[in-house]
């Protein structure tokens, strides 16, 4: 037995020197390691070695097992080596070739005005917060001042889940949890997505708000305004005029909506703002004392005033597009357009 297997040692060593491509190697491989090489038919006859010889035997079948193995592997980095070189010698890279250029991306028209927004209110005191997109309706219509059945409902065509469950329709509802925690005073912005069943050129079935809540002792339409005016002309531009008209909603008194002059017209009138100059772009006013109270605020120390915009009209505006939808399809065009 120790005879055939220095023999098969002394094999594997000679008939290396004749494996020189992947092809002679992959045989010598299968001569000597494989199931039916060399060394496993050595191995069926260990039966027959005497137990006092065994171990010495099992040594050396692992000895030159090892041996073959490393050279085996030895060869395979050779040959790829070998590979590697010659095509490295071969190929060419040219290194003066004009480039293709890197394409920049930029910024989505929503996210621009969203951030321009966030920062201007964040620069004057603001602190933003968040709420959940699935609503109860206690916090986006009861603690508003909208109950049940009321017929203020029907100005916003909500998705119900259940009778109690909804898609927010607007982001007043995260200034009604706010309420419930925060002690004034206080200047909050909740930003994000709301769902209404819209959809035409100017609305969305899914779009986005930035509610403003500002509670404190004597604050009056006059801050309102004065803070609105300030915010527009950070968005629009120095020049830009706001028009206040009186309006209603359940949660303000009194209320008001607010125009912009047109940034496209400068207020001479054209496609865009049909005409009129003036532009609509959110609904404001100042916060009804039974809203406050069922937010657990002192309506008689403390006063509010509360602001809504549609961020997506924002960006229709700002940037000239036409119609809300061509925000949410994510054609590459016309995103490069608006870079
Ligand atoms: C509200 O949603 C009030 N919560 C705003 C408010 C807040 C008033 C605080 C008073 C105090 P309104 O339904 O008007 O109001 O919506 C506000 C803005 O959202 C609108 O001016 C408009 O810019 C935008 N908007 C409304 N519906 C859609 C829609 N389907 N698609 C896109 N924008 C919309």
């Amino acid at each position: 037995m120790i005879e055939k297997l220095q023999k098969i040692k002394e094999n594997a060593s000679a008939e290396l020197s004749g494996v020189s491509d992947k092809a002679t190697l992959a045989a010598y491989k299968v001569k000597f390691l494989g199931k039916q090489g060399a060394l496993t038919e050595v191995l069926r006859g260990m039966r027959e070695v005497s137990p006092e010889d065994r171990p010495k035997v099992g040594a050396l079948v692992n000895e030159i097992r090892d041996a073959i193995e490393s050279a085996v592997a030895a060869k395979e980095r050779e040959f790829e080596r070998a590979e590697l070189e010659k095509e490295l010698a071969s190929s060419f890279i040219d290194i003066s070739e004009p480039s293709k250029g890197h394409e920049k991306g930029a910024l989505h028209p929503l996210s621009r005005v969203y951030e321009t927004l966030i920062d201007a209110c964040v620069n004057i005191g603001f602190k933003v917060v968040d709420g959940p997109e699935v609503e109860l309706d206690y916090y986006n219509f009861e603690a508003l001042n909208v109950p049940k059945n009321h017929p203020a409902r029907d100005m916003q065509d909500t998705f119900f889940i259940s009778d109690n469950l909804l898609l927010r329709s607007q982001t007043s509802s995260v200034q009604a949890r706010a309420m419930k925690s925060l002690t004034p005073p206080f200047k909050i912005i909740s930003p994000g997505r709301v769902y209404r069943n819209d959809s035409d050129a100017t609305h969305s079935p899914v779009f986005h708000q930035m509610e403003g809540l500002v509670v404190d002792e004597n604050v009056s339409m006059a801050d309102l305004k004065s803070m609105l005016t300030s915010l527009m002309r950070k968005t629009f531009g120095e020049n830009t005029e706001l028009r206040f008209r009186p309006s209603f909603f359940p949660f303000t008194e009194p209320s008001v909506e607010v125009d912009v002059t047109c940034p496209t017209c400068h207020g001479e009138g054209c496609r865009i703002c049909k005409g009129t100059g003036f532009l609509e772009l959110l609904g404001a006013g100042i916060v009804n004392p039974k809203v406050l109270e069922m937010g657990g605020i002192d309506s008689k120390k403390y006063r509010g005033f509360a602001f809504g915009f549609g961020v997506d009209r924002v960006a229709m505006v700002k940037d000239g597009i036409g119609d809300i939808r061509s925000m949410f399809r994510n054609d590459i065009r016309f995103l490069k357009q608006m870079k």
